[in-house]
């Protein structure tokens, strides 16, 4: 960081800032992560100055040679730890990824069945305020009183809207999907179908769930969550969808592919290939498993059941009393970081709603295991139920940075 702290010291205090939150911090938003110092490095390599549109041995500008040599690395690393038959490294990220999965095999006005946001959904599924929304017919499934997903209401309504495209996928669903329904259900009324695996992308790669590639046409994901990778997207195919998907991410929509990226997104799958990489997997879930059960012994009312992943969602309105937003900022005050969320048709509004969702991947990464999450759920309890007392807050804040201390992450970054 040498250059930046004497050119832009504005800048450069922004960073050390944002370090020192990351190492202090106890992060629990179930979406993020830390990549390793090779993924950085490849991240802030020269790669970031090179055009590149097109694909590795067809570009539009001279000069591909390395370009060339890092695509194809992220290429076939990808194929491999997914089984892919055909992977595109170029989305930019996770939203742009679906956007060109939907333009590859849909028409303005064609209808796609994807799970209801507050169900676990995500906006890019057809969300009345995204684009894709504007541009396509969504109709949107949800999940029963039990919080599994209803496969005959899906086949009911696969049936009566007859929607070209299935979709499959979810920022805060908790549970398993049952891959094999989602394929017949498909094949009865000969849609396409697709899952956005974003969140368990990592624990997919980890062998620590079963992988759905075999039975999707079309997978999406970042690359940034549980695969511990660089902030990006990738699109995973079936052959026969090969052509039409990197069509459709360029020219289609997006141009030149940001190269540092993929070069770091090379690195990261490299690591995932490893079997350090399984252990780390398996350990998300024993976690988000202790997770599940200490907040359930404190009598946290926790939705669709449980879970089968990374991540809870929790009714801390309906538990405690307390509003998605107000628990969000009060453990804001303890260095707990997560994120209010929605509940399934929930009464509340999205600004403040009745839930938080706590995902484990990323103090996983820094090593802690049952024993420590333990701790973050005793915490969790203790600052909710005593949010007006500040002196407490104080003291569990305390606690927090020390826990954080003892796993340390980028000690010797800048
Ligand atoms: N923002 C990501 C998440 O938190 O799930 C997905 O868009």
């Amino acid at each position: 960081m040498k250059n930046i702290k004497k050119q832009d010291p504005q800048v450069y205090k922004a960073i050390q800032g944002e370090l020192k939150r990351q190492q202090e911090g106890m992060e629990l938003i179930a979406s993020e992560n830390y990549v390793s110092e090779a993924v950085l490095e490849a991240l802030g390599s020269v790669f970031t100055n090179k055009y590149s549109e097109g694909y590795p041995g067809h570009r539009y500008y001279a000069g591909q040679k390395y370009t060339d040599q890092v695509e194809n690395l992220a290429i076939e690393r990808a194929k491999k730890l997914f089984g892919a038959e055909h992977v595109n490294v170029q989305p930019l990220s996770g939203a742009p990824a679906n956007m060109i999965a939907y333009s590859a095999v849909l028409k303005p006005g064609d209808t796609v069945l994807g799970m209801d946001l507050s169900h676990g959904g995500h906006l890019t599924h057809g969300h009345p305020v995204t684009l894709s929304a504007k541009i396509y017919k969504f109709i949107r499934y949800k999940t029963d009183t039990s919080g599994k997903i209803d496969y005959r209401e899906l086949e009911k309504m696969a049936r009566k809207y007859k929607p070209k495209l299935i979709l499959a996928g979810f920022s805060a669903y908790t549970r398993q999907l049952d891959y094999k329904k989602f394929q017949d259900i498909a094949k009865k009324i000969g849609a396409i179908t697709m899952f956005d695996i974003a969140h368990i992308a990592g624990l997919i790669a980890g062998k620590a769930l079963p992988n759905p590639v075999p039975y999707f046409d079309i997978v999406t994901t970042t690359t940034h969550k549980t695969l511990r990778g660089p902030r990006g997207g990738m699109i995973l195919c079936k052959k026969e969808f090969a052509k039409a998907i990197d069509k459709a991410a360029f020219p289609g929509f997006q141009g030149g592919p940001h190269e540092n990226n993929i070069a770091a997104k090379a690195v990261a799958f490299g690591e995932a290939l490893k079997p350090a990489f399984k252990i780390y997997a398996r350990q998300i879930l024993k976690n988000a498993k202790v997770l599940e059960q200490e907040l359930r012994k404190y009598e946290f009312k926790l939705m669709f059941g449980g879970t089968d992943n990374h991540m809870v969602l929790v009714d801390v309105f309906g538990s405690k009393g307390v509003s998605g937003k107000e628990a969000e900022v009060v453990l804001d005050e303890i260095g707990i970081t997560l994120n209010k969320n929605m509940i399934p048709d929930d009464p509340r509004g999205p600004m403040d709603p009745s839930g938080i969702r706590i995902g484990v991947p990323a103090i996983t990464t820094r090593g802690m295991k049952e024993k420590e999450t333990k701790m973050i759920a005793k915490w969790i309890k203790e600052a909710i139920e005593n949010r007006m007392d500040k002196k407490m807050l104080k003291k569990i804040h305390q606690e927090v940075i020390r826990l954080c201390k003892k796993f340390p992450i980028y000690r010797n970054l800048y």
